[in-house]
């Protein structure tokens, strides 16, 4: 998958070469190149922002610059272009699994008090945020997008890491974790995971699954509620 990123902080994106991400560029599985946003920008001074029209705080990312920069580097529109923005409809395990299935993504990263609005209205396909919180700026909401989006390319995770068992997948939270030792300052392992009956083990996993996503999230909880009788059924043989 190709990544592209037009940032005035590019610098921030080396943070992208640690890790299992890191990993996957160098193999070429993921090819995400960052471009400077001021490079683009013909004002003498450089200038990438200026005062709302209108009054107000803060400043705006003024329009040639991000216009220049997103349809040079997308010149015949092959990426999807995605603005993060606070105003986007909320990234989801859903949305990142279908965003992971695009050739190329052309990341927008916005900064002050946002950008123009006709850059929006002109060259952004789609408005994603990762939450409900303001940031100085675009720019870890992209890296958060990317390595989301990342872990369902093909070669990024290795085997034991796999998408397919995770929470999301199943719509529940996940079960409690436990390592080596069996006891820790006094605290036990719950002694079914130390015995290797792997039915019992599943079955102590699922409870503990439902019973933390009802109490945590009960919004979760609710939507899974019709396909946890079928799941009952298939992996139980009980249910109705
Ligand atoms: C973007 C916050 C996406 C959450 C400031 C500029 C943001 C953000 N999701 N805050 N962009």
């Amino acid at each position: 998958m190709r990544i592209k990123v037009a940032t005035i902080f590019p610098e921030m994106f080396e943070a992208l070469d640690a890790g299992i991400i890191g990993k996957a560029k160098q193999k070429g599985l993921l090819n995400i190149e960052v471009f400077n946003i001021r490079d683009f920008s013909t004002d003498k001074h450089k200038k990438t922002d200026d005062a709302p029209f209108g009054g107000g705080a803060g400043m705006v990312m003024t329009p040639q610059p991000l216009h220049d920069a997103i349809n040079t580097l997308d010149k015949e529109h092959i990426a999807k272009r995605i603005y993060l923005s606070p105003k986007g409809k909320t990234l989801d395990q859903q949305t990142v699994e279908s965003l992971a299935k695009q050739d190329e993504l052309l990341l927008v990263c916005g900064s002050y008090e946002g950008i123009d609005e006709r850059i929006i209205e002109m060259d952004i396909d789609e408005e994603i945020s990762i939450g409900d919180y303001v940031l100085t700026g675009g720019e870890l909401p992209a890296m958060v997008l990317i390595n989301a989006v990342s872990r369902y390319v093909e070669g990024v995770l290795g085997s034991s890491e796999s998408t397919s068992e995770e929470s999301f997948a199943s719509g529940l939270l996940e079960y409690p974790q436990y390592t080596r030792p069996a006891v820790f300052e006094g605290k036990e392992v719950p002694q079914v995971l130390l015995g290797g009956n792997h039915a019992e083990i599943a079955k102590w996993r699922y409870s503990q699954q439902l019973e933390i996503t009802r109490q945590r999230r009960p919004d979760l909880y609710q939507k899974i509620l019709p396909t946890l009788k079928d799941i009952d059924k298939n992996k139980f043989g009980k249910g109705e």
